[in-house]
């Protein structure tokens, strides 16, 4: 725990990162000591037990955590930035349940909140994430991508099959030889797709950031992209300055994000100042998206049509280390710490905030009973293709990573294509009348 503390004040960005608390006796007092305990205390008029939140109708995370005990120890606590513990959970008192989802039901407001409130975080961690455990567990970063798809992951069902697509490939090109597993069939998989969130450590996350602080944001991360070169060079497109033209174009790519409607996300207070500070970087091709302050201060979006998912990655990492590395030229860092990995602002998207999806058509998978299982055993996910408050319908899915937190990116993008083409194998079966097996689970965490 002392970890994320120690680091932001022995860090060359200590200075920043003070300043920009407003550097107050409070901030540098709570800073300097590593017990989330002396974290500052406001009193109230009523006691905790007169303010506890009647959740009995609720089914999200947070509520199934927050006990009268946890709350009257921390409702009087406040962050550096002052933000509290009413705050988190106002989302998940006003939002009792979700038809598709089971929702989480709190937010942080700023990376301290995982610290000071981690009393009432880590239960709802250690739930949402099936049992990663923040007080006892570190959770591995891994960004390299030419770790993934070697043949040692290769699980033995696949190989005949990856080896009559090598073939395929080394006859239809002599470049593609390096070509391997990552690559799904085109006639089943339409787009491939891998995105992640980052923080800018010293500024509020969207549901506590002031005006300012967004703007801030907004202007460290546009400076940092500008740098971006190649085939990662692209611009900025701010939604306020939008062009008729320029929003219409950003419609039809499917780029644009819609101001936060959703009761859980203006719960949260991330609809203020709409729309002050948001908008959407993309590169010339296309293929390597950034929102800035939507949910999180950056969203990052590695994306093309086709199965290429080993290209994609490969694009996502190299972007994501230099965007990294531009934004630390310049004196700032992402959030991050050993415990809980990557900090964006709902605890689900903890560690990797990873998700690697693929949209494929499974027109006789999708309606086999055992469907579910087989995914639920391959630890992947369905949605529809319409996002994420959509029920799957038709023939085409969103799959995509379960897990965010206690693998690595690399693992769970691995993850992603042997479910992906193990999916695959069995439509194809179906479609000769070959019967099709569960496949036994897929461990969660390595021992
Ligand atoms: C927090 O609130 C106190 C008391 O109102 C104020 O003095 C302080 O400047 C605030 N801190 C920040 C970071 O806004
Ligand atoms: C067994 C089965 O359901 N086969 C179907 C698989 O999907 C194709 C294409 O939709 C259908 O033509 C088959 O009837």
């Amino acid at each position: 725990m002392a970890g994320s503390f120690t680091r932001m004040i022995a860090g060359r960005n200590g200075a920043v990162l003070l300043a920009s608390l407003g550097a107050g006796t409070m901030a540098t007092g709570f800073l300097m000591s590593d017990n989330p305990l002396a974290a500052e205390v406001r009193t109230k008029l009523y006691p905790p037990s007169s303010d506890f939140p009647d959740l009995r109708k609720h089914n999200n995370c947070m509520a199934k955590a927050l006990t009268p005990a946890i709350y009257g120890r921390l409702r009087d606590k406040i962050t550096p930035n002052n933000w509290t513990l009413d705050q988190c959970i106002q989302t998940g008192v006003d939002n009792p349940g979700h038809p598709f989802i089971k929702t989480v039901g709190c937010v942080a407001g700023d990376e301290e909140s995982y610290e000071v409130f981690s009393e009432l975080f880590d239960p709802i961690i250690k739930d949402r994430h099936n049992g990663y455990d923040p007080t006892t567990m570190t959770h591995p970063t891994d960004l390299d991508a030419s770790k993934v798809f070697t043949p040692l992951h290769e699980p033995c069902i696949h190989l005949l099959f990856f080896n009559v697509l090598k073939l395929f490939f080394f006859l239809a090109s002599f470049s593609n030889l390096q070509i391997t597993n990552g690559v799904f069939d085109d006639k089943y998989v339409l787009s491939s797709r891998v995105r992640t969130g980052r923080s800018i450590r010293g500024l509020s996350l969207p549901p506590a950031c002031s005006r300012a602080e967004r703007r801030e944001v907004e202007r460290v991360v546009v400076m940092a992209l500008a740098g971006l070169k190649g085939d990662l060079a692209g611009r900025y497109y701010g939604l306020q300055d939008l062009t008729d033209k320029e929003q219409q174009q950003l419609i039809d790519d499917h780029f644009l994000f819609d101001k936060p409607v959703s009761p859980l996300l203006t719960c949260a207070f991330m609809a203020r100042d709409w729309p002050d500070a948001r908008g959407i970087w993309h590169n010339n091709e296309k293929t390597f998206l950034i929102w800035v302050n939507e949910e999180d201060h950056t969203r990052v979006i590695s994306m093309e049509k086709g199965g290429n998912m080993k290209r994609v990655f490969e694009r996502f990492c190299r972007g994501l280390k230099q965007v990294e590395q531009l934004i630390q030229e310049r004196g700032w860092e992402f959030m991050w710490n050993e415990r809980l990995g990557y900090i964006l602002t709902c605890p689900s998207n903890l560690g990797t905030g990873l998700r690697a999806g693929v949209h494929v058509r499974l027109p006789n998978l999708s309606k086999d009973t055992r469907f579910s299982k087989i995914l639920d055993n391959l630890r992947l996910q369905k949605r529809g293709t319409g996002g994420v408050d959509t029920a799957a319908t038709g023939d085409t899915f969103d799959i995509s990573n379960n897990d965010r937190l206690g693998k690595s990116e690399v693992e769970l993008v691995q993850m992603l294509v042997d479910g992906v083409n193990y999916l695959i194998e069995c439509e194809k079966k179906m479609e000769k009348g070959q019967d099709i097996k569960v496949p036994s689970p897929v461990t969660q965490f390595r021992k």
